[in-house]
């Protein structure tokens, strides 16, 4: 099972559109961890899954989610309200006693997977407005492939293409019981 993550997008409706286009029917959910800077009610929120971010407006967005499927469960918020770009502490503070396999963030605009305290912590990095060492690529979004053994987290470029050694793998023996 694939899930399409993807965040701070400021204004650039194109791109979601074209994601939304491409991964239509190919994958199980797409979230958008926010700033979008669109209105709840626009129509590629009937795809997207969004959650608010701190440019966003709309208070009709969430500001999380809990997803849960048949072999995952996965907490989805924008970051702000935890404050994660002066870290991830808080955050994990928060999310320690949910039952879930995953968190996903976006706002820091940087792109990021690890396991802290047995979840996996993915950031997609900003589609639009890239910062940190891996800006070079002109803006990511990641792919998390979910199997019964492994969570994989691959992150492509706007062309839709796959980043060389920009793929991790995580045993799920590795993350909560
Ligand atoms: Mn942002």
């Amino acid at each position: 099972m694939d899930y399409l993550i993807v965040s701070d997008t400021h204004g650039d409706r194109e791109i979601l559109e074209q994601l939304v286009v491409h991964y239509q029917g190919q994958v199980r959910a797409m979230f958008y961890n926010g700033d979008s800077e669109l209105d709840a009610d626009d129509e590629l929120f009937k795809t997207l899954l969004p959650v608010r971010g701190n440019v966003d407006f709309d208070a009709m967005f969430p500001d999380d989610r809990t997803y849960r499927d048949q072999d995952i469960a996965i907490y989805q918020t924008h970051g702000h309200l935890f404050h994660t770009e002066v870290g991830i502490n808080w955050l994990l503070t928060q999310v320690e006693p949910m039952q879930v396999d995953v968190v996903t963030v976006g706002h820091t605009h940087q792109l990021g997977s690890e396991v802290l305290e047995q979840k996996l912590f993915i950031n997609p990095g900003s589609i639009s407005l890239p910062r940190g060492p891996y800006a070079y690529l002109k803006g990511t979004y990641a792919i998390l492939s979910v199997t019964p053994k492994e969570l994989k987290v691959q992150y492509y470029t706007r062309d839709f293409k796959p980043v060389e050694g920009l793929e991790f793998t995580f045993k799920r023996a590795d993350l909560r019981k």
